[in-house]
């Protein structure tokens, strides 16, 4: 049964991890300011076979978009291709000279070349995402004291996304496979992961946390949603880590943290009058970034067949200048 914590609790938490001004007033990179040069050459040291795992889900209609009304799924639009003189017949159309001409003579009639366009409308949050560090907040205040009206429809003037693109996102991954640790196939969201089961998870497999790593935390959540294609049960019912996870990333000095769920801590409610507790602490109060629905399953395989549970990460969010996520394809190199 999950016990529930009172405010003061949070709150006292938060006031132990909270990283505001420790990497100066302006920093709006957080904890990614654990990855180091060094931490970077040394992530590469995991890359021993050169096999590459591809981290991210598929962007299109089978995806859990729709469950929250803000997060359709993606949608996918051919602009030419296909038809193409139907497409190059209507731009004529409406063209006038010089464009028609270019249209008559590059595009279509009896020219060589044709070619294909297309356009993707999504919310950054929908599949495989990094949130970034103005996601979430509380108090009126985001990561490092930024006010929330830092956020508005033009953007996050501070924390989007684009303040960290700089950064790669480079560095070493290690993964903790709770499913595997725990010997089922999902976790349940009753159950969710305290920082003793981390360590114990992590003894078993073997690997060590160094200063600056990505934790990957497999909890079954994306290869059941696969499974079963219950976009509600992944939104309302994964498991993931508990809240009281945050000292213990805290203490590790872990850059990110990225999961196979919706959005890494379980959705069971820990904490009285909050909700999403973790991402508080860690986004807000930290500054650490979290990524969601990263698929895990062939690097867990992997990991699981030579018993070598780091590797190296390369997930770089898209520029977007005042984004509040990105998706991405992750990959991760062993
Ligand atoms: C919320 O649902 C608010 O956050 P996330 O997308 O990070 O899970």
């Amino acid at each position: 049964m999950i016990e529930i914590a009172t405010l003061e609790e949070f709150r006292a938490v938060s006031n132990r991890v909270r990283n505001w001004g420790r990497w100066g007033a302006d920093d709006e990179c957080g904890t990614l300011n654990f990855i180091t040069e060094k931490s970077v050459r040394r992530a590469s040291d995991e890359v021993r076979e050169g096999k590459v795992f591809s981290l991210g889900a598929s962007f299109d209609s089978a995806g859990p978009g729709g469950v929250l009304p803000m997060r359709p799924n993606p949608q996918h639009f051919v602009t030419i291709g296909g038809d193409y003189d139907a497409h190059v017949a209507q731009f004529n159309a409406g063209a006038t000279e010089p464009k028609s001409a270019f249209f008559d003579t590059a595009f279509g009639g009896d020219g060589l070349m044709r070619f294909n366009d297309d356009v993707l409308v999504l919310p950054l949050q929908c599949c495989t995402q990094w949130d970034a560090l103005s996601h979430v907040y509380y108090d009126g205040m985001m990561y490092n004291g930024f006010p929330a009206s830092a956020v508005s429809a033009l953007g996050a003037a501070r924390l989007g996304i684009d303040k960290v693109a700089d950064r790669g996102i480079v560095g070493r991954g290690v993964l903790v496979d709770i499913p595997r640790f725990r010997g089922v196939d999902v976790l349940d969201a009753a159950e969710p992961v305290m920082p003793d089961e981390l360590d114990a998870a992590l003894a078993a497999q073997g690997v060590a946390i160094e200063s600056g790593d990505i934790l990957l935390l497999r909890t079954g959540a994306w290869e059941k949603f696969q499974a079963d294609q219950d976009a509600t049960a992944l939104t309302f019912g994964s498991s993931g880590l508990s809240w009281r996870c945050a000292e213990w990333l805290h203490e590790r000095e872990i850059s990110a943290v990225a999961a196979d769920n919706i959005q890494v801590e379980t959705t069971a409610q820990e904490v009285e009058n909050g909700f999403l507790a973790l991402h508080l602490l860690c986004l807000r109060d930290m500054g650490m970034m979290f990524g969601e629905m990263w698929n895990l399953r062939e690097l867990s395989a992997a990991c699981a067949a030579d018993g070598r549970y780091a590797f190296q990460i390369v997930a770089p969010p898209l520029r977007v200048t005042g984004g509040i996520g990105s998706p991405l394809n992750p990959i991760a190199l062993r």
